[in-house]
């Protein structure tokens, strides 16, 4: 019998590269996304134009507000992996949606949870944590057992989440586990994050349709790793013979100025900074021209400044280790945005 799993936020950059490697290893997968008044299939829609659309690949459309809905598809399809995945997932966003995104981050975690301990299923769950938790710590390298400090409604509607499925794990005895991801991108990624932002709006500058990038604190470091590997640890973690809690982290901080520093170079654009605060700027060496300022809108109220994760636990455990460099993910980025913005 083929395994069956269930993954909310099919259609998000870990739900897509999700389907496709569970496919690949011979699941049925089925998947929910919103119902849009627009197309929001684009990640996906190489696999429903494939052999495996209504065969071993399904669709759903649901919202994690609605309880029923969450209820009668876990009874319907009785999964032997849950992967929760959908979230509002924006950090700045989350700042102006607060109690929008405690709903879905929250008590959405908390609906998926209740369907499966109510219908007595014996599904393994995997939830979407985040390094957003560590926020504002003062550990340098942070692991399973760094405290958390969360700095914006994002990161505290998933702390709820981490630690509800820690109690449903402990008091109803549900193989839940907790992936604490850092940050990790791909040319998937929605333009609204920094990486893809950086690597869109340098190529479009490359190609002379767009003239500058606007961003905010450029100070900001992350540890940034590659969404298919990333996909690839949440099901391993499922896969381990108990449940338990894992970083997924490449264990190297950039900040956001090296990777817009990288990314020209791969551009082949000289680039030199001038300025301070609010006025610093990077000019494209060759015209003199700015291509890089600073805009304050977007500044967080409360940012976290530096994270770094140690994946020494999973290396360990479960054999899982990272394998692209930042270098190789804004190659990769850069190549496929090339191709999709030169035509
Ligand atoms: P993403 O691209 O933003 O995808 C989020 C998915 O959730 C989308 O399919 C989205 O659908 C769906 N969704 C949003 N609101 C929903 C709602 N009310 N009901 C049902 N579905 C909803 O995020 P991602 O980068 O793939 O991340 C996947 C998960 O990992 C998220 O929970 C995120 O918080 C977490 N995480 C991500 C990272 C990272 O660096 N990528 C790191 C740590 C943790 P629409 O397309 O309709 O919006
Ligand atoms: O790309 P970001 O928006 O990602 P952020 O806030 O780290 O969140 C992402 O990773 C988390 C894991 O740690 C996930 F849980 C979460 O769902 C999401 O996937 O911002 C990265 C950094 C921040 O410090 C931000 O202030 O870049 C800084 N930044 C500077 N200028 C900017 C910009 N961020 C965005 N989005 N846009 C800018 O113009």
């Amino acid at each position: 019998m083929k395994k069956k799993a269930f993954i909310t936020g099919i259609n998000g950059q870990d739900g897509s590269y999700l389907a496709e490697l569970l496919i690949e290893k011979n699941y049925v997968v089925h998947g929910t996304i919103r119902k849009s008044s627009t197309f929001n299939t684009e990640r996906i829609d190489s696999i429903i134009s494939s052999k495996h659309y209504n065969k071993d690949f399904f669709l759903y459309y649901t919202d994690l507000i609605d309880a029923h809905g969450i209820y009668n598809l876990i009874n319907k399809i009785k999964p032997d992996e849950i992967y929760n995945l959908a979230a509002q997932s924006h950090v700045h966003t989350s700042f102006d949606l607060p109690e929008y995104t405690t709903q879905i981050n929250s008590l959405g975690t908390l609906k998926i949870l209740d369907a499966v301990k109510n219908l007595k299923l014996k599904t393994k769950i995997y939830q979407a944590s985040t390094s957003e938790l560590y926020g504002n710590t003062k550990v340098k390298l942070q692991n399973e057992k760094t405290p958390f400090e969360p700095r914006s409604p994002y990161a505290i509607s998933k702390l709820y989440s981490y630690w509800i499925a820690k109690n449903y794990r402990e008091s109803h005895n549900i193989f839940l586990s907790n992936g604490i991801l850092f940050n990790h991108e791909s040319p998937r990624r929605n333009e609204t994050f920094v990486t893809k932002k950086i690597t869109s709006g340098a190529v479009k500058i490359k190609l002379g349709i767009q003239n500058k990038i606007s961003l905010g604190n450029i100070y900001a470091k992350r540890d940034w790793g590659y969404a298919p590997e990333y996909v690839f640890g949440m099901w391993k973690i499922l896969q381990h013979n108990e449940p338990d809690d894992f970083v997924i982290a490449t264990g190297k901080s950039y900040s956001v100025k090296e990777f817009v520093e990288k990314t020209f170079k791969y551009l082949d654009i000289n680039i030199v900074w001038k300025g301070k605060g609010y006025n610093e700027k990077a000019y494209n060496k060759k015209n003199n021209k700015v291509i890089v300022d600073i805009d304050r809108k977007y500044f967080r109220n409360t940012e976290v400044n530096f994270l770094k994760g140690s994946n020494l636990k999973i290396k360990k455990k479960l054999n899982w280790y990272p394998k692209t460099s930042l270098d190789k993910i804004i190659k990769i980025m850069v190549d496929s945005d090339l191709i999709k913005y030169s035509n």
